[in-house]
């Protein structure tokens, strides 16, 4: 095994083995090739190549997502780096570890004209958990007393700070920046390492809430006749089946969960807008919210898709919002007035010995209300024509059961709310920034992980934006992407604005007439299309099938019928 010359690099690679990073996502470029050859040559280290920087940070963040572990990517000096941050804005708000290295030119020789060199120093501030600024080593080749005083100082600050910058995403899940700078030589290795760096252990504790504190929750949860909980994204199994069995019996709880929370129980509410949309719609709108308005809202999870349950909740506010999580706690609904800093797993089993199940009518009354809206949506879904609706209600009943599924931004994420899921499925979307620059990319990362096949469900816009994502050598022959072709930004059509208004095609929906077989050509996927609902049945049919390589299927779906379909949906259920 070979160790890079450079001091500082070495530190860096033995601190992240040390830590249990074993996923190391490189991109080219001559500066970062003391960390390139360093971790290539680690036999502990798993190290990928991919050319974008801006895919390589996404395909980290879906490795890391899957391995609920930090993955570190290595890119070289410049603007490099900066294609990693749509991925960093995600991690940060999502709380995934991601672990940025990035090279750099020594301090002195930044703003001076020397090529590919921008000010990399605390690059991302807005959006990363710790930035470590480290200094560049000389490897001193004689003994001054003065030069040898001057290495030591600066390789206990690099070690401390890459110390610390690597706790801080194990501890606090999210991401990190490690800036390098390096002198020239960048190539040399060396057989033996000079340095073994000093560990700081990170520290994992969950927090205990001290019990008196408990008791005044727990007495106003027990005199609540009206509890609502919901659910946002959380990472599958994560919370334990007992206590959300607890929630599902008590008469005086609701659980609405999204689709993203991955958690179900038959007696949850888990397609929150087929109850929320057809009350708004509906002339009795005032005397249905406050039939649903609760007392206490608990919240837990991460990012909330719905936006009718946001709308819902800040005009029709609980008296009472409280939200658990160890890290963060939004006011979201302008009246959170309580964080429970600890894991679900921890509050639930610290609060349930507290409370008893209420005597309520409000859980009843409300599954009355979803039987109805389901039978509802089921005979909707018969008189439909071919449309992004009729689609996805199919896509759904077709994906295998145990499939990891990546759902894009745009109204993919909105249409998976309204359908049944199978429980064994594990659904993930980027909801920290609900960008849609880096849903492929996200998905090859878990696809190159994940036990199970990857599915990913994306818009055209989305999917040819991101479509360098396919540049990668670690795509599985499992691997399955459905493209809903739908002409443009579909979701432009369901959003309220002027579609008829001389910008809307142009600059709103952007209307194209772009297709995926070339891009399959060009980087080895297995392509079909569908054009109408008899095609995609018939493709749906074998599309899950072995076929040794990666597929793609593309359904082209009418553009100004989508909207109609969606838009009629909820008046449908208001009618009923
Ligand atoms: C990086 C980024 N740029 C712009 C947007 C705004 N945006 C949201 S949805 C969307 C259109 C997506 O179209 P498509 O992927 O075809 O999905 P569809 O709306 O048809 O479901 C755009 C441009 C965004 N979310 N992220």
């Amino acid at each position: 095994m070979k160790y890079p010359k450079i001091p500082v690099a070495q530190s860096v690679i033995a601190l992240c083995e040390a830590k249990d990073i074993h996923h190391v996502v490189i991109s080219p470029g001559s500066r970062n090739a003391p960390l390139t050859n360093g971790f290539a040559s680690n036999p502990a280290i798993k190290a990928y190549s991919v050319v974008d920087e801006r895919c390589a940070g996404f395909f980290a963040l879906g490795m890391a997502q899957q391995l609920q572990k930090p993955v570190a990517l290595v890119c070289t000096s410049g603007s490099a780096l900066l294609n990693y941050y749509p991925a960093v804005a995600e991690a940060f708000y999502s709380d995934i570890p991601l672990i940025i290295i990035s090279a750099d030119r020594p301090i002195e020789r930044i703003d001076i004209g020397d090529g590919q060199t921008i000010r990399q120093k605390n690059v991302f501030s807005n959006h990363i958990l710790y930035s470590a600024n480290l200094h560049s080593e000389v490897v001193a080749e004689n003994s001054d007393p003065i030069i040898m005083r001057k290495q030591f100082e600066s390789r206990k600050h690099n070690e401390r700070e890459i110390n610390l910058a690597l706790n801080t995403a194990i501890e606090q899940r999210g991401p990190v920046h490690i800036n390098v700078p390096f002198y020239e030589p960048l190539y040399e290795m060396v057989e033996e390492r000079s340095l073994a760096p000093l560990q700081i252990f990170a520290e994992i504790e969950e927090p205990v809430i001290p019990q008196k504190n408990l008791k005044t929750y727990a007495d106003l949860w027990n005199s609540a006749e009206r509890k609502m909980v919901l659910i946002g994204v959380n990472n599958p199994g994560s919370v334990e089946q007992r206590f959300l069995d607890i929630l599902a019996k008590d008469p005086s709880v609701i659980v609405f969960t999204e689709t993203t929370s991955n958690l179900s129980h038959e007696d949850f509410f888990t397609r929150i807008d087929t109850i929320i949309g057809p009350i708004e719609q509906s002339e009795d709108r005032e005397n249905q919210f406050k039939a649903l308005q609760p007392d206490i809202l608990l919240t837990f999870g991460g990012m909330v898709v719905s936006k009718k349950i946001k709308a819902f909740l800040r005009t029709y506010q609980p008296k009472h919002h409280w939200h658990v999580d160890e890290k963060k706690a939004y006011n979201t609904y302008f009246c959170l007035n309580k964080h429970f800093v600890t894991s679900p797993n921890n509050f639930f089993f610290q609060f349930f010995p507290l409370i008893q199940a209420g005597e309520s009518t409000y859980r009843e009354n409300w599954i009355k209300v979803k039987n109805v809206r389901q039978e509802l949506h089921e005979k909707y879904v018969e008189e439909i024509p071919f449309s992004d609706f009729k689609v996805f209600q199919e896509i759904f009943r077709r994906i295998p059961q145990n499939s990891v599924i990546h759902l894009s931004n745009s109204s993919t994420i909105r249409y998976a709310q309204l359908f049944r899921m199978d429980p064994s499925y594990q659904l993930f979307c980027n909801r920290g920034t609900s960008g849609i620059d880096g849903s492929t990319s996200t998905a090859v990362g878990a696809a190159s992980i994940a036990d199970e096949p990857t599915v990913l469900l994306t818009g055209e816009l989305g999917f040819f934006y991101d479509s360098n994502a396919l540049w990668n050598d670690h795509i599985p022959d499992n691997f399955r992407i459905i493209v809903i072709n739908n002409g443009g930004g579909g979701i432009f059509r369901i959003l309220p604005g002027n579609k008829d208004s001389e910008n809307f095609d142009r600059f709103f929906e952007t209307v194209h007439n772009m297709n995926a077989k070339p891009l399959c050509e060009m980087f080895g996927l297995d392509y079909t299309s569908a054009h109408s609902m008899e095609e995609v049945e018939k493709s749906l049919r074998y599309f899950f099938q072995d076929k040794g390589s990666p597929a793609l299927l593309e359904i082209f779906t009418p553009r100004k019928v989508n909207d109609e379909v969606l838009l009629e949906y909820f008046k449908f259920m208001r009618n009923q």
